[in-house]
């Protein structure tokens, strides 16, 4: 329980809004997580996975039209619109409000209103921050349970302080007799954020980052626009701890857009003996700096929602080893003995499956058995390779910051930014080549700055400003170092040129040394380049024309890419900071000299 005033007072009204016949302030006990499970089986919303294969673990369909984050329908309600930028959706907040209040009212009628404190972050760290969710859909509150530090213990941390309050339905009130469904969701849906008051209200899905607020909609969203406010970042990045064979160990942050392999990497088993690999997080880091003007690091999750199709002991062993108990799949198919199977698992396809559609499957169906997006969620802490300090407060040091994309030309497997400013420039420059078939569009560049597209809660051009202010507020040896890498180069034949996977230690390895001040590098236009002999291919069959070609720089094609991104930042007119325009300018000339 709490005497938080403004908790008790907020609740009140959003229950006298949205009308739940009861309200249900979670504990966060595994005893209650066991009850809203079996609630969820006796709806049908769950089946229980066979407890000798997959103990505590349970199986959802969604409804097939509620499957992703709605990224049309996500909106970044702030006073002026110039402040949500060009690349968020805006209306003006207090028509949003009066638009969602119609809805919110009565919303959640026959229904319980549960009431969700979680920490993003570990309990009581100074780095954490605390969020409130009010939501109708027992689903979400099992799925916070995993993904975030939940219950009780959060109300006590929080006190008489601040919180974030998350309002989520699922937009399917159970008026005039009408009867529940599996999965409760609404075809109207709204994803909101009113940055200035700090608030989200989600309505009418009930899946992933949409309703498990903590996550995107809070730890990218608000929080970036927090962090922008307070001096600190808020970045859709893994983080993982690397230590090499003397024993000595640096934290590396990294952001990939989407189908990069990001889970992969987070977790990463090193092909290189002596080395290793530990897990911060997979997909969020929060970094502020600490007093020694070093920027630190926590995940401020407390679970995996990873995507299942392509996850196997072969491409992540850990991440399989992560969800073999008290876990919940949604989407994949099920198999006749009670566990689950997806796309790519095992090399051998079941026999019989009963797909996500809730149909039966056989090898020969045309259909995939799982849904693209469907999902396991795992609790973290059962990653075999968690890092020890996963949980520390104060957070990890950050030594280096990669990002990346997915370009079969052009960009080398790594090259290192001069300066931050610099490398704030390589981030606003983060792009993937779209992989869709659809005609025309093959190799086309989607922009992607960040990796945070979808996540940035304001003007992402203030957002690259807020970067470079980060930046001065410490000094260049104390900063990390940022690095740009392309593990999907590929030579003339079409053949990737880089193994991948476990042999991008080879890469880290690389980097360690550059922050150890080893110097194993090129100067060349765009950055700094491994010098010959410093990435170490031994008992890799990469040749060392391979290696000239993983490392070729064609000024020419750059150059294209350059005009490409300056017709990006045209979009934001004069918002881009100067800092980045001379980068620009500075990168421009060298390439034409
Ligand atoms: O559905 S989530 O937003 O949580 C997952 C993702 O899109 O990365
Ligand atoms: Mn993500």
């Amino acid at each position: 329980m709490t005497k938080n005033k403004k908790l008790i007072a907020w609740v009140d009204e959003m229950a006298k809004m949205c009308q739940p016949d009861s309200i249900q302030w979670c504990d966060g006990s595994q005893e209650e997580y066991d009850k809203l499970a079996q609630l969820l089986v006796e709806k049908g919303t769950f089946i229980k996975l066979n407890e000798k294969l997959r103990p505590n673990s349970y199986y959802a369909q969604s409804d097939p039209t509620d499957v992703a984050r709605v990224e049309d329908r996500t909106f970044i309600c702030s006073k002026n619109e110039i402040d949500a930028g060009p690349t968020n959706h805006w209306q003006d907040p207090v028509e949003m409000k009066k638009t969602l209040t119609g809805l919110f009212n009565g919303s959640m009628k026959g229904r319980t209103m549960y009431v969700v404190p979680f920490s993003m972050g570990p309990l009581g760290s100074k780095i954490a921050h605390i969020g409130v969710e009010l939501t109708d859909s027992p689903y979400v509150v099992c799925s916070m349970r995993i993904m975030t530090r939940m219950g009780q213990k959060v109300l006590d941390v929080l006190g008489d302080g601040e919180f974030v309050p998350c309002l989520h339905s699922v937009g399917f009130p159970l008026t005039d007799g009408k009867k529940d469904v599996k999965w409760p969701c609404n075809p109207n849906k709204y994803i909101v954020h009113f940055p200035e008051e700090r608030a989200i209200w989600s309505y009418g899905s009930g899946y992933g980052g949409n309703a498990l607020l903590g996550k995107k909609c809070f730890a990218l969203r608000i929080a970036s626009s927090m962090g922008r406010e307070e001096g600190w970042l808020a970045e859709h990045m893994l983080i993982v701890g690397i230590t090499n064979p003397a024993g000595e160990k640096k934290y590396i942050a990294a952001a990939f857009p989407s189908a990069c392999g990001k889970t992969n990497l987070a977790m990463l088993t090193p092909s290189l003996p002596g080395w290793k690999v530990e897990t911060i997080g997979d997909d969020i880091a929060w970094m502020k700096y600490g007093e020694d003007g070093r920027l630190y690091a926590i995940n401020p999750e407390n679970g995996f929602f990873g995507v299942a199709p392509g996850t196997s002991m072969q491409s992540n062993g850990n991440a399989m080893l992560s969800m073999t108990k008290n876990s919940i799949f949604t989407n994949v198919a099920l198999t006749p003995e009670g566990d689950v199977w997806w796309e790519q698992m095992t090399d051998e396809k079941p026999a019989k499956l009963t797909s996500w559609k809730n149909q039966p499957w056989t090898p020969e169906s045309t259909e995939p058995s799982s849904h693209p997006n469907s999902r396991f969620t795992a609790p973290a802490g059962q990653c075999p390779v968690i890092d020890p300090a996963w949980e520390d407060p104060k957070g990890v040091p950050i030594s280096a910051i990669l990002f990346g994309g997915r370009r079969a030309s052009v960009v080398p497997l790594v090259h290192e930014a001069r300066s931050w400013q610099h490398g704030t420039f390589l981030g606003s420059t983060v792009c993937s080549e779209m992989t869709a078939a659809a005609a025309g569009t093959i190799g086309k560049l989607r922009r992607d700055p960040f990796a945070m597209l979808p996540f940035c809660g304001y003007n992402m051009a203030d957002y690259f400003g807020h970067w470079l202010e980060v930046g001065k507020k410490s000094s260049e040896e104390k900063l990390p170092k940022i690095f740009y890498v392309n593990w999907f180069r590929k030579n003339a034949e079409g053949k990737f040129l880089w193994p991948g996977y476990g042999d991008n230690i080879r890469v880290l390895k690389w980097v360690f040394e550059q922050v150890d001040g080893q110097d194993n590098f090129v100067e060349t236009p765009i950055g700094k380049i491994p010098s010959k002999g410093s990435i170490d291919i031994s008992g890799l069959d990469v040749t060392e024309k391979d290696l000239e070609e993983l490392f070729y720089i064609d000024n020419e094609k750059f150059l294209a890419d350059l005009q490409d991104l300056k017709e990006y930042y045209a979009k934001f007119g004069d918002r881009i900071p100067q800092g980045l325009r001379d980068e620009l300018a500075a990168f421009e000339a060298k390439l034409t000299k």
